[in-house]
């Protein structure tokens, strides 16, 4: 078998818990590269957070903390609870002793000019991942959410509403502020030219998914490349299976369901697909779930990622799917 380069858009927890069963599940000698959600990232206390991308190379460099899914193992929280002593806001979103570590020096090296994929790579040299993490853009973008707090229509930073509103303000719209001005990362092209299969992670279709597909370029370059695209369904039995996507897709007017959600990211190549901008070649979908999209092959398997044996076989059904897809080009 050759050496495969298998892509993956991905966004945080699902996003990262994918990526490790898929590492699981390729040849030793096969690459992997994550194109990584950017629109959580907020700047807090002059620190520059970066949510999805830090869960990714936590979990795959064996630094998460399980239980949460986010955020360092063993971690204290000292110096949040000594912020929190001078009344220092936002108190709502918490940085941990040791996680802080990893936003000093991002931050650190943002500040010297060095750009957000290269500081990936640097703090990756530490967490030897695996894979290659690519941050979705080196511009800033940021997911703003407008809400109707009763006192009127606002934008929030997506991290307020997800963390400290626990995602109850009901979203009217999400904005992706300085999505217009940013360019897919370095390498980020490269990696989509280059890969042999590329997989849409069952992470949020929305503010994940979504956000990288919305960077100027990157629909277009999933479009063109040569490589079978496969996506997963982050939806299962009408529900997502953590996290809040089904608070997110009424508000693009997406039903919660493994077929409305295929839909919504389209075919690639179908005279039927509406926007003719679709994604897809390959839509895995859960047991039981089914979904109707032309141009779609779709495939019903286990998609529950509750160990890592589970996550292995969905990402090894995705290889598959894409092969089928392959062969049929
Ligand atoms: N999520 C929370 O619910 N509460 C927090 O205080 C919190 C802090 C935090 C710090 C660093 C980090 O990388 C993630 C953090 N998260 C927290 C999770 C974060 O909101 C999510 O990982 C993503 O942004 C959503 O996918």
């Amino acid at each position: 078998m050759p050496v495969v380069h298998v892509v993956v858009l991905a966004g945080g927890v699902g996003g990262a818990r994918f990526l490790s069963g898929l590492r699981a599940a390729v040849g030793g000698a096969d690459r992997i590269t994550a194109i990584v959600n950017t629109g959580d990232d907020l700047t807090l206390h002059g620190l520059r957070v970066c949510p999805d991308l830090d869960t990714v190379m936590y979990t795959l460099g064996g630094g998460i903390d399980t239980e949460r899914g986010w955020g360092r193992a063993e971690e204290t929280w000292t110096v949040k609870d000594e912020l929190a002593a001078y009344d220092a806001e936002p108190a709502w979103f918490g940085l941990g002793d040791r996680d802080l570590a990893t936003h000093l020096i991002r931050t650190r090296m943002l500040d010297a000019g060095f750009a957000l994929s290269a500081v990936t790579e640097a703090l990756c040299a530490r967490w030897q991942p695996g894979i290659t993490l690519l941050p979705m853009s080196d511009e800033r973008v940021e997911t703003h959410v407008v809400v109707d707090t009763g006192e009127g229509v606002r934008a929030l930073h997506f991290q307020e509403w997800w963390v400290r509103h626990r995602a109850a303000l009901t979203p009217r719209e999400f904005v992706q502020v300085g999505v217009a001005d940013a360019r897919p990362a370095a390498g980020v092209l490269d990696a989509l030219a280059d890969a042999d299969t590329l997989l849409l992670a069952p992470s949020n279709p929305v503010v994940s998914i979504g956000t990288i597909l919305g960077v100027p370029g990157l629909r277009e370059a999933v479009r063109e490349c040569q490589a079978p695209v496969v996506g997963l369904s982050p939806i299962i039995a009408g529900a997502p299976v953590r996290g809040m996507a089904d608070k997110c897709l009424p508000a693009v007017g997406v039903p919660t369901s493994a077929e409305g959600v295929g839909q919504h990211y389209g075919a690639r190549n179908s005279a039927g697909s509406r926007t003719g901008d679709g994604v897809l070649d390959g839509w895995l979908v859960h047991n039981g779930d089914r979904a109707e999209i032309p141009g779609v092959r779709v495939r019903a398997v286990p998609l529950l990622m509750t160990d890592a044996g589970t996550t292995a076989a969905m990402a090894a059904a995705a290889l598959a799917l894409a092969e089928e897809c392959r062969r049929s080009a």
